[in-house]
C-alpha cells in the first residue's frame, strides 16, 4: 500500500478504457454480407482443429450478439467513464473474400454507425485493422501472408478504412500482436500451411510481408488523416533468466530478441543486426523488393501491447517446470501465482516492460491489453444478478499501480485498455468461460444464456478510478 493513497493520481488526459476485437464480440458471423474469417473455422481456439466450414459449436459465430447490442454496451462502457474503446475491424465485412476491387457498403455502414455511438459519448474508437481475423479466402487461396499479394489487398483495405473514417478514428493500430504468428501462424497470419510443414523461410517471409504491409498503412495514415496516431501492437512477454548463470541470463536475451525484432522494425525502420545474424546462421534469405527497405523507414507513432504476465527462460528447460503463457510459453517463476489457465501474475513485470519498451524507444507507449481471465459465478445481490470479481480487482489495481510507478519513471504512457472489458469469447480456448469483463453477459459455452448485460463488482471499481483518474486506487 502506498503512503499516500491520492498520489496515484494519473496525467491529465490519459486514456482509460477497454479492448474487445471483433471477432470475440460481434457475431453475426454472416449478416450484412459479411465473409468468412479464420475465426469462423477454429471452433477450439489455437489448439483445435481447423474445420471446412463454420460448425455450430463455434461460440464466436454469435459470440456476445454486439453487432446487434452494441448501443446497450456502448452506453454501459460510457457509465464507466471511458475515454477510449479498442476494437476491430473485421477485415471480411469491408472486403468479404479479400481480393474484390470494391466494398461493401453494409460492412462500412455497420461501422460508421459502431464509432458514431462510441463519439456520442464522447468515447474515442481504437481501432486494429487486423485482430486474428484474416478473410478465409486469402488463407484458402493465397496461404495468408506468406504470399506478397497481402501487401495489396491488405494496403487497399487500410486505405478504404482510413478514408471512409478519417474524421471519427484518430488512433489505429495495424495488427494484433504481430508477433504471435512465431506460434499461431494460422490464427495470427492467416497461414494455411500446417504449422509442422511451414518451413522457416516461408515464415519469416510471410513476417516480412506483413511488416512492409504494416509500414505502408503508417505512411498511408499519415497522409489520409494527418492528426491520427497510428501503432504497431506487440504480445509483451518479459522473459527473466531463471537464474543468473550467464548462459541462462543469454537464453533469455536471445528469447527477448525473438519478440523484440517486430518492435525494432516498427519503431527504429530497419532489421536489427541479431535478426541478420539469425537469417544468416539459419540459411533464410528473405526476398526485398527494391523500395521495400524505404517503406519500413515510415515508423509507428508510438508502440502498445498486451500485458498478461511474465515468464523465464533458461539454457536447459527441461531442468525446470515449465510455465503456462499467452501463447508463448516457457520456464515457470517460483516467486509467482497464476490464474485459474496457469498465466503467472506479476504486475511489476508490467513496470519492467514498461521500461525496458520506452529506454529502447523513446516513443509514446499505450497498454491495449492487460486483465485477468476467471471463471467467474453469477450470484443476485439486493435482487440484482452480478459477480463478486475482487480477484479481478485486486489483479488490475496491482498492475495499475505498477503503471502509475512506471509513469513516475518517466515513461510516457497514453493510456490504458482493459481487456475484455465486456465478457467475450476467449481467444485461446474458444470459450466464454474463461471472462475477463466489468460487465457479465449471459451465455455458456453449451449454447445457453439470455445475452442479457450485468455489472459486476469490478464494474464500480474502474467507474470509481476513471472518475478520480487513478486516485482511488
Ligand atoms: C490476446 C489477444 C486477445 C485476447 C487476450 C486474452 O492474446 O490479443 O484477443 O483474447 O489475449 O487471451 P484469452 O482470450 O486466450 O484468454
Amino acid at each position: 500500500m502506498h503512503a499516500n493513497e491520492s498520489s496515484y493520481a494519473f496525467p491529465e488526459g490519459f486514456l482509460w478504457g477497454g479492448a474487445v476485437a471483433a471477432n470475440q464480440v460481434e457475431g453475426a458471423y454472416q449478416e450484412g454480407g459479411k465473409g468468412l474469417s479464420t475465426q469462423d473455422v477454429t471452433p477450439q481456439g489455437i489448439v483445435g482443429p481447423v474445420t471446412e466450414a463454420p460448425t455450430p459449436k463455434n461460440m464466436k459465430l454469435i459470440a456476445i450478439d454486439f453487432y446487434h447490442r452494441y448501443p446497450e454496451d456502448i452506453r454501459l462502457l460510457a457509465e464507466m467513464g471511458f475515454k477510449v474503446f479498442r476494437t476491430s475491424i473485421a477485415w471480411s465485412r469491408i472486403f468479404p473474400k479479400g481480393d474484390e476491387a470494391e466494398p461493401n457498403e453494409a460492412g462500412l455502414q455497420f461501422y460508421d454507425d459502431l464509432f458514431d455511438e462510441c463519439l456520442k459519448y464522447g468515447i474515442q474508437p481504437m481501432v486494429t485493422l487486423s485482430h486474428y481475423e484474416t478473410p478465409l479466402h486469402l488463407s484458402r487461396t493465397y496461404d495468408g501472408w506468406v504470399n506478397r499479394r497481402m501487401i495489396g489487398f491488405y494496403t487497399r483495405y487500410a486505405e478504404t478504412v482510413f478514408t471512409r473514417y478519417r474524421e471519427k478514428v484518430k488512433y489505429w493500430l495495424t495488427f494484433n500482436e504481430i508477433n504471435s504468428i512465431l506460434e499461431a501462424p494460422f490464427m495470427s497470419g492467416g497461414i494455411s500451411t500446417p504449422k509442422d510443414r511451414l518451413s522457416r523461410q516461408d515464415l519469416y517471409q510471410a513476417i516480412h510481408h506483413e511488416l512492409v504491409a504494416s509500414a505502408r498503412a503508417v505512411q498511408l495514415c499519415h497522409q489520409i488523416i494527418p492528426d491520427a496516431k497510428i501503432g504497431c501492437m506487440v504480445l509483451s512477454l518479459p522473459a527473466y533468466p531463471i537464474t543468473p548463470a550467464p548462459d541462462d541470463v543469454i537464453a533469455a536475451m536471445e528469447y527477448e530478441h525473438k519478440n523484440q525484432f517486430f518492435a525494432d522494425v516498427h519503431l527504429r525502420g530497419r532489421y536489427p543486426g541479431y535478426m541478420q545474424r539469425f537469417f544468416r546462421e539459419n540459411g533464410i534469405r528473405i526476398a526485398m523488393e527494391p523500395d521495400d527497405e524505404e517503406t519500413l523507414r515510415h515508423t509507428v507513432d508510438f508502440l502498445s501491447f498486451s500485458y498478461y504476465m511474465s515468464i523465464c527462460q533458461a539454457a536447459d528447460p527441461s531442468q525446470h517446470r515449465k510455465g503456462e503463457g499467452n501463447i508463448f510459453g516457457g520456464v515457470a517463476n517460483p516467486y509467482l501465482e497464476a490464474s485459474e489457465w496457469g498465466w503467472q501474475i506479476d504486475p511489476q513485470g508490467l513496470r519492467y516492460a514498461l521500461n525496458q519498451f520506452y529506454d529502447r524507444y523513446q516513443k509514446p507507449l499505450f497498454i491495449v491489453e492487460n486483465g485477468l481471465g476467471a471463471a467467474d459465478k453469477l450470484i443476485v445481490q439486493d435482487g440484482m444478478p452480478t459477480v463478486e470479481d475482487d480477484y479481478r480487482i485486486e489483479y488490475m489495481n496491482d498492475h495499475l499501480i505498477q503503471v502509475w510507478e512506471a509513469i513516475q519513471d518517466g515513461v510516457e504512457v497514453l493510456g490504458y485498455t482493459a481487456w475484455g472489458c465486456i465478457d467475450c469469447v476467449s481467444f485461446s480456448t474458444a470459450q466464454l468461460k474463461k471472462r475477463y469483463g466489468f460487465i457479465y453477459v449471459d451465455r455458456h459455452d453449451d449454447g445457453s444464456g439470455t445475452l442479457e448485460r450485468y455489472r459486476k463488482k469490478s464494474f464500480h471499481w474502474y467507474r470509481e478510478v476513471i472518475g478520480t483518474n487513478g486516485a482511488s486506487l
